[in-house]
């Protein structure tokens, strides 16, 4: 009996039976250890695991968004990355800061040849620039922005002059003069402005106005490329960082739906395409979504403003009784909504703007012409005014540019143009007696023999739809464009300042001038520069650049002042009446087509980008290249 009791705990001998059980079973448990924290690193998708096991400082800034500008899958789950890029110091500001804006310089420079985007995402990720603010979700998207930027044909910025051959040349010069005048814009709201939507120059404060529902920085973010597109380095970073740090969403005012799209979504989908980096395709996306509301009307024909605190929508109180929708609004959605399906993946933006296609391209037109007011409920024009200026102009231009954009495939947008521009022609086109052409305003049948500076731009946009005419049309059109431009140019030439009116008249002898104050003012506006663009491009005629440089130098003997640039009250007085406002569009568009003007053609070349209404590029879709892929557009 005493023999059975042997102590449980004491092994019958050294190496007996349960020595080589422990050591087998150690061996497995080790094994298991380490195959579960090598999946860590070797399964997909394995973002959040790591973020649970390593410190987030361990972690490279914005590696996972410049995985995902790369298509990668390993990213397309991932949250804001940990450490959102810090804000770009002020100018002046200490050694270890302007060393990081050093840094931040050179990943800009390499970050703007469109063939180096391997090097781009490197310098986007040690500049950490591409990182999202930590509150900023990120959208998955399987947008291939490396292969987007392979496809396009011209570097964004042209290709480089000899400038040691030609180092004194006066289109360099004059270059350089419009490129210190967008500095000093910018440098003057910076200042006295900054994070408002505008800088009022006199009173050297800012103003925000009601148009933008309560959203900041549009000044900002309507010159983000065209800063980055004159290289203005340290703007562009100063921009950008302001967008990262404090250009915030969740406003609650109400906001004009075009405006909104044409100035920030336009801006933010450039700044994208431009940079690739995702804080601008982010906000582009999630402002995109703000304006949806709009489009809740029984036709699908958004109203024009919309209320972001209580997602409702309701037309202009000036649009036949707050009961119409405007041509040109709801027809300038068309580009910046493709792109934001295209880097969504979110079919809905697409959705609506073929919507709108649709319901036009049913209606009855009387002579073929698009009156200007439209009801978002019944689906009936509502009064037969018809103009290429105010209320009608972008809604032809986005005609032409959906076609271009589209890379020649939608030809529904392409037949739309040609017949509306056939009915202009017929119906408003006139040439006065002094021999200036122009596109008068048609209220059912009777013309007001007038042309808006806005109608303006009507020059360039038949000249960029010329060469998809039919054949016999071509030339014709051509000369068209050419003499609509002569006559707007007309209308600065007959003014004291050189610079245009707001409306000018062909009546009682007196043409191609305002008739009354209240049409003499001149607001910075870009029609006619943006005309001159296309008819050089086209042309290669000197007299555009000469044309162009006359309003250079009438812009800074008349509207610079002290503290940035102003609009004038009377083009006809050589003593200025300055109106204390810097529109947005006259860094966003003016200065821009400028630049563009006294440049090569292969800058920002019109085979890889159409410009919205606002002057924003958006690319076009080259569905012929290799790698594309199936893309919205
Ligand atoms: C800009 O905001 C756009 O060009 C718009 O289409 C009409 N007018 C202004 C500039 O004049």
């Amino acid at each position: 009996m005493l023999m059975r009791k042997v102590p449980v705990f004491v092994p019958a001998s050294p190496w007996g039976l349960r020595l080589p059980q422990k050591f087998l079973f150690l061996l497995f448990l080790s094994g298991l250890v380490t195959l579960c924290f090598g999946a860590l690193f070797l399964l997909p998708n394995s973002s959040r695991l790591k973020r649970l096991f390593l410190a987030p400082r361990t972690q490279q800034p914005g590696l996972e968004v410049v995985a995902e500008v790369a298509g990668h899958p390993l990213a397309r789950e991932q949250e804001s990355p940990p450490n959102p890029a810090p804000a770009v110091p002020a100018p002046g500001e200490d050694d270890a800061s302007s060393q990081a804006n050093a840094r931040r310089r050179k990943g800009w420079l390499r970050r703007t040849h469109p063939t180096g985007t391997r090097e781009m995402a490197t310098a986007a990720r040690s500049s950490g620039s591409a990182a999202l603010r930590p509150q900023e979700p990120s959208i998955p998207f399987s947008f291939d922005f490396h292969a987007f930027q392979s496809r396009l044909r011209h570097p964004v910025q042209g290709t480089r002059a000899d400038e040691s051959k030609e180092p004194q040349s006066l289109v360099r010069a004059q270059r350089e003069k419009i490129k210190e005048m967008m500095q000093f814009a910018w440098q003057s709201y910076k200042r006295y402005a900054m994070g408002k939507n505008e800088l009022r120059p006199l009173t050297k404060d800012g103003y925000e106005g009601s148009m933008f529902g309560g959203l900041s920085g549009a000044t900002i973010i309507d010159s983000l490329d065209t800063l980055y597109l004159m290289e203005l380095q340290d703007e562009f970073q100063e921009a950008k960082a302001w967008v990262e740090e404090n250009f915030h969403l969740n406003v609650s005012g109400e906001a004009s739906l075009f405006e909104v799209n044409i100035r920030y979504i336009g801006g933010l989908l450039s700044a994208f395409y431009l940079t690739g980096e995702e804080v601008f395709r982010i906000k582009a996306i999630k402002l995109g979504e703000k304006l949806l509301p709009a489009f809740n009307t029984p036709t699908g024909i958004p109203k024009g403003v919309v209320n972001f605190k209580s997602s409702s929508n309701r037309s202009w109180g000036w649009a036949m009784a707050g009961s119409s929708s405007i041509l040109a609004e709801f027809g300038s959605l068309h580009l910046e909504f493709l792109h934001l399906t295209e880097l969504s993946g979110n079919q809905v933006f697409a959705e609506k703007v073929r919507n709108i296609r649709k319901v036009l391209r049913k209606i009855d037109k009387p002579f073929g012409l698009y009156p200007n007011f439209l009801s978002p409920v019944s689906g009936n024009w509502m009064q037969h005014h018809v103009s290429v200026g105010g209320l009608g102009d972008s809604f032809y231009e986005y005609l032409i540019k959906s076609w271009l954009m589209s890379a020649k495939t939608d030809v529904e947008a392409k037949d739309m143009y040609y017949e509306a521009l056939e009915a202009i022609e017929t119906h408003l086109l006139n040439v006065s007696p002094g021999g200036l052409t122009y596109i008068a305003e048609w209220r059912g049948g009777i013309l007001d023999h007038k042309m808006g500076h806005l109608a303006c731009f009507s020059g360039g946009m038949i000249a960029l739809g010329a060469e998809d005419a039919k054949e016999e049309k071509r030339a014709r059109y051509r000369e068209l464009a050419a003499q609509i431009t002569k006559t707007c140019h007309e209308s600065y030439a007959r003014s004291d300042t050189k610079l245009g009116p707001e409306a000018f008249w062909f009546n009682s002898g007196r043409e191609a001038v305002a008739t009354q104050l209240s049409e003499s003012y001149y607001i910075l506006r870009p029609e006619v520069v943006e005309s001159y663009m296309y008819l050089w491009r086209q042309t290669h005629d000197p007299i555009y650049r000469e044309w162009g440089w006359e309003v250079v130098t009438a812009l800074e003997k008349y509207c610079r002042t002290e503290a940035g640039f102003s609009g004038i009250q009377d083009v006809y007085s050589s003593i200025p009446n300055h109106d204390n406002k810097q529109q947005t569009f006259f860094l966003a568009e003016t200065l821009k087509y400028l630049y563009l003007l006294f440049s090569e053609d292969d800058v920002l070349s019109l085979e890889d980008w159409v410009f919205n209404t606002e002057a924003h590029p958006l690319p076009v879709n080259h569905s012929d290249s290799p790698g594309r892929g199936g893309g919205q557009l």
